[in-house]
């Protein structure tokens, strides 16, 4: 699935102006792309079904088009109306769907959404399974971030040709990063009505063209001395597909793209060949009043703190962020830990057909979103999942092969928390699945708290024997601490901005030596909006930036640490 693109062939229309949102028996105004819970008091806790209603005029010039409905996302379940017809059913919150539904030329439409967020143990990111009433998260979360819903980002509609390109998956995994040659494998798939006429594809100056004899055409171009994607030079390619009748264009549809490798060796990752140590965070997408949304100024401004302090690489935690991250990301050069939105995963979910078929579809929808971004240099299938229970490791031996099939170029990983956070006991047993160790620690903090010394030693012996155990890069992807802003303390004590900075420099320290740590990721960029419960006085505050960006002490020493 290719999402909408205005360009001369195609006309696309952004249905961003107010809706209106029914709930409670009110129909009020709404906007997206942004969550329900900030927008109004009584909407906070809301969990829905509610009605998101929006009037769209139809001009009768479509009604030979293709005319696709494009909803980048909803959280988490919803079912798409238009003119009290259902037009498509969807159970994957933070991943794009569509639909073609039967419209009324010539006149208004009345679309409807009807959205539900209800945490449950069957969808993902999971609810809290039955019996954690009493001790557990209020909104029910079976993780550790704040369960916003609604039509959390834009919805399209595109008006283009019935002949039309589908989606475009672009390769270059083959390329000699030493002797500049890029070796590009493209392949187009489009609609049936495509065939017979011709299609041209380009990528920088060069061009071929040929007769469209089926529903999909592969390509494969040789770009000498070709200027590959690397973190200081960030170039792109732009990739053109033309459907041609005769001289006419019925479709076109450009991508930018990056040229470069991506692979492994015992103990680094290899960008272009050459080892590259992730610097950065695991952070989330969400800002006061927007909740979980699309806030363009919010991503600009994160890629410019990003920069500000050194770092280059982020993990999208929990779930696939904005489309228009990564397309950022292409452009200044930041690699990125692209993951589905698996958190909460248990023996329930391994056992369960529906919720292996949900994670499955997951990935695939992941990666068919995100595969032509060449800053997602890694899939990560999960976060912190029970990967001690026995189930888990046919279970992610599944989800690593769902990957693999979907894209061969890049490593799988899965993010590990056991032995800490398990709930069955014993090692992880499904990280063996995996390209690369990823794994998060809170020592000096979950545990062993306050002894940051002890810590270290703790930390150090835990890579090294994550390292002598599976002899494959590691990344620390998680490791922090809460600081209140303002806070402080002398000596450095928990929750304090002096006991978060001598922490995560000292840990940092730790797993910089060690040249197996191909990654390290401090937790957490910045203060988010979590569930409510005792650790948790509204925020979790292990930022390094407050929830509003501005630096605590941490932040400073991270620069000092990582600015070249
Ligand atoms: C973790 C989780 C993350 C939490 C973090 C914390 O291990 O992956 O979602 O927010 O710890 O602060 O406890």
């Amino acid at each position: 699935m290719l999402r909408p693109q205005m360009n001369l062939c195609r006309s696309t229309v952004e249905l961003s102006n107010m809706w209106k949102i029914r709930a409670h028996g009110k129909e009020r105004p709404i906007a997206v792309s942004a969550s329900w819970n900030d927008q109004y008091e009584d909407l906070f806790f809301e969990e829905g079904p509610v009605g998101y209603i929006y009037d769209l005029d139809v001009p009768y010039e479509w009604k030979d088009k293709r005319v696709r409905f494009y909803f980048s996302a909803v959280n988490t379940k919803s079912r798409v109306y238009v003119n009290d017809d259902l037009a498509i059913f969807n159970n994957v919150g933070y991943l794009p769907f569509e639909c073609h539904p039967k419209l009324k030329y010539g006149s208004t439409n009345k679309i409807r959404v009807e959205v539900e967020n209800k945490l449950s143990k069957d969808d993902l990111p999971a609810g809290q399974m039955p019996g954690f009433e009493r001790a557990g998260n209020f909104p029910p979360a079976n993780f550790d971030f704040f369960p916003y819903g609604g039509i959390i980002r834009m919805p399209y509609v595109e008006i283009s040709s019935r002949a039309s390109v589908l989606n475009i998956n672009f390769r270059c995994d083959k390329s000699v990063p030493s002797q500049k040659l890029g070796l590009a494998e493209i392949t187009i798939e489009m609609t049936d009505e495509c065939i017979g006429k011709n299609i041209e594809v380009s990528i920088g100056d060069l061009t071929n063209t040929k007769k469209i004899t089926s529903a999909k055409e592969n390509f494969h171009f040789e770009i000498k001395n070709a200027r590959f994607w690397d973190l200081d030079d960030p170039y792109l390619y732009e990739v053109k597909v033309r459907i041609l009748s005769g001289d006419e264009s019925t479709d076109e549809y450009r991508i930018k793209t990056g040229i470069r490798t991506i692979s492994l060796d015992d103990r680094h990752m290899l960008l272009n060949g050459k080892p590259v140590k992730l610097l950065g965070f695991g952070k989330h997408e969400e800002f006061p009043v927007e909740g979980q949304g699309t806030f363009k100024p919010l991503i600009v401004k994160d890629y410019d703190l990003l920069r500000w302090i050194g770092a280059n690489s982020f993990r999208t935690s929990h779930y696939p962020y904005s489309e228009e991250w990564l397309d950022m990301a292409d452009e200044l050069g930041f690699l990125v830990i692209d993951e589905a939105p698996h958190v909460g995963l248990e023996k329930y979910h391994y056992e369960n057909e529906k919720t292996v078929d949900l994670c499955v579809e997951d990935i695939k929808r992941l990666i068919d979103r995100d595969k032509n971004h060449p800053s997602v240099i890694m899939w990560s299938v999960a976060n912190e999942p029970d990967s001690a229970h026995q189930k888990s490791d046919g279970f992610f031996k599944k989800l690593y092969e769902t990957a693999k099939e979907c894209d061969p170029t890049r490593p799988t990983t899965m993010v590990s928390c056991v032995p800490f956070c398990e709930k069955s006991g014993g090692p992880d047993v499904a990280m063996k699945h995996f390209d690369v160790i990823s794994v998060n620690r809170y020592y000096g903090w979950y545990n062993h708290q306050g002894k940051i010394e002890e810590a270290e030693k703790l930390l150090s012996d835990d890579l090294d024997s994550l390292y002598k155990t599976y002899k494959r890069p590691v990344i620390l992807t998680e490791f922090g601490a809460d600081a209140i802003s303002g806070f402080h303390a002398n000596p450095a004590q928990m929750f304090s901005e002096e006991y978060q900075s001598e922490y995560i420099e000292k840990l940092f320290k730790v797993a910089n030596e060690k040249d197996f740590v191909t990654g390290i990721h401090v937790w957490a960029f910045a203060d988010f909006k979590t569930a409510q419960n005792v650790h948790r006085p509204l925020f979790n505050y292990k930022g390094v930036f407050t929830r509003d960006r501005n630096p605590k002490m941490a932040a400073h020493t991270l620069k000092r640490l990582w600015r070249r």
